[in-house]
């Protein structure tokens, strides 16, 4: 039998993240993938001006109790990009009430340092109260940083600090956590992996690509979600993912100047058959 993830983000209607890119990545690595718009915005935040928003919070808990009615179930219950304490509220309930779904959380609320417009320090912390219930939590520094509320996180930069971040991640009480952007050096990035039965802690680093892509996080998160739901260790989930955004990265870089707004996630679909 396929897996079935419920994906709950956003959908921004152009811009490549979210849903738009949830949707084709955990369908293309052989899942099924239901989806809860949290909202449904005409373009992301980062880059376009003046779009629409238009929440969706009040349906959640009724789209919630029908699927409870129908006797739904999921393999997996996947976040992405919440907008309000309520939508946290929300989603916490839907947690319980799908006790049997691997939980894999993206806190996403910012990047390089800096929250994204609408986030707040408050936020964050409420984050970090859902990141308690999950199986799998997929922040970069920036939304450790500000889960942790402490910004000398962002300079963690050698594996005993990296280490110490983990460790304090951890303590929120997800079960594993993978955080990304892990650099020790300026030539390579990569990803820290903490698996919470073995206790260890594994890194993944690629050669460092100096430009920064919307979307990455969220292709990222996506990929390792459906690799992780067909069965691969979180281990090996992480490093597929981390491969498969080099390689959108790689693929999008002639491209960058028309197509800023995201990547071409596309021109490697392919791969994702693969892992
Ligand atoms: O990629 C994360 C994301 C998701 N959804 C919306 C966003 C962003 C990042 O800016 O604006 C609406």
């Amino acid at each position: 039998m396929i897996k079935r993830c419920l994906a709950i983000h956003d959908i921004s209607c152009v811009g490549k993240c979210s849903l738009t890119v949830a949707l084709p990545i955990i369908s293309a690595m052989g899942n099924e993938c239901a989806v809860l718009p949290t909202a449904v915005l005409s373009t992301h935040t980062a880059g376009f001006k003046g779009y629409t928003f238009r929440d969706l919070t009040d349906e959640m808990p009724k789209i919630e109790e029908h699927w409870v009615r129908e006797g739904l179930k999921f393999d997996s219950i996947y976040t992405g990009y919440l907008g309000s304490f309520e939508q946290l509220k929300y989603v916490g309930d839907i947690i319980d009430s799908f006790p049997g779904a691997k939980v894999i959380i993206d806190p996403v609320m910012g990047d390089n340092g800096k929250l994204y417009t609408g986030f707040t320090e408050e936020f964050a912390a409420a984050m970090a109260k859902l990141c308690a219930k999950a199986d799998v939590i997929l922040p970069n520094f920036t939304e450790a940083a500000y889960m942790l509320g402490d910004m000398s996180v962002l300079e963690a930069n050698d594996e005993q600090s990296v280490k110490a971040v983990i460790m304090r991640l951890a303590a929120l009480g997800a079960k594993n956590v993978v955080l990304t952007g892990v650099h020790y050096d300026d030539k390579h990035l990569g990803v820290a992996a903490y698996n919470g039965e073995t206790g260890e802690i594994t890194t993944y680093f690629r050669d460092k690509i100096d430009v920064s892509m919307h979307g990455t996080g969220d292709v990222y998160a996506s990929t390792f979600t459906g690799a992780y739901m067909k069965g691969r260790s979180l281990e090996q989930a992480a490093r597929a993912a981390t491969d498969f955004t080099v390689l959108c990265i790689e693929k999008t870089m002639p491209d960058i100047k028309e197509h800023w707004y995201s990547v071409e996630f596309e021109a490697a679909m392919h791969e994702l058959v693969n892992i």
